[in-house]
């Protein structure tokens, strides 16, 4: 019997109901891109932390680099397939704040105002980034330069653009579009688009 994981052929590679976008990127933003310098952009993490820490452009890029090349999937059902983003796990950043043991879930913010909610175990083991290049060039403030948050095992709504920081929570609570009906988890394996899949 043949055997296909995610890595193998395109069809194979495809989460039920998604098509595969080839080499286009769409844009998808519910606010206006705003333009930020990357002297200008800070990364917070804050709530159930022992101590909140900030970081700015040099400081995220002091704590390693790392290649995140696989897959993307949005809601809207367009995946990309093979794509590739560098930046920073976020394992090291949540370790410098000394995650509280009563932290479940995570809310990351965008310096827009956008929210998405985590559970903790989907932004820590290697799961998650913090990305500033797409395929070996800057990432384009479209697409959340000059920084965003990266999790391509969940649809991509819950990859903040312009990510601005995390807080840690002892509870789930909604973001932007999870208050409008989307899913809280967002699997697109287990196709979790709106709430109640
Ligand atoms: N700040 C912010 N982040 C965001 C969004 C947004 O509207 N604002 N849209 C989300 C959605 S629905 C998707 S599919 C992806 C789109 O990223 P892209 O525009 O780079 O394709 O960003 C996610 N992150
Ligand atoms: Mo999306």
């Amino acid at each position: 019997m043949a055997f296909f994981g995610r890595s193998g052929p395109r069809d194979e590679r495809l989460p039920p109901g998604q098509y595969d976008t080839g080499s286009s990127f769409p844009v998808l933003t519910a606010e206006v891109s705003p333009k930020i310098k990357p002297e200008e952009w800070s990364f917070r993490i804050d709530g159930l932390v022992d101590s909140p820490q900030t970081w700015d452009w040099k400081g995220v890029h002091a704590l390693g680099r790392s290649t995140y090349e696989g897959d993307i999937h949005c809601v809207t059902t367009w995946s990309k397939l093979g794509t590739s983003f560098t930046g920073v796990s976020l394992d090291p950043l949540l370790e410098l704040s000394g995650v509280k043991p009563e932290a479940t879930h995570a809310v990351c913010w965008s310096h827009t105002g956008y929210t998405t909610n985590l559970p903790l175990e989907h932004i820590t083991g290697g799961k998650a980034w913090l990305v500033w290049d797409h395929e070996g060039h800057p990432l384009p403030p479209e697409h959340g330069g000059p920084v965003r948050m990266l999790v391509p095992h969940l649809y991509f709504w819950k990859s903040t653009k312009w990510i601005g920081g995390i807080r840690l929570l002892d509870h789930d609570e909604p973001g932007f579009w999870e208050v409008r009906g989307y899913h809280m988890l967002g699997d697109p394996w287990k196709e979790q688009r709106y709430d109640g899949d």
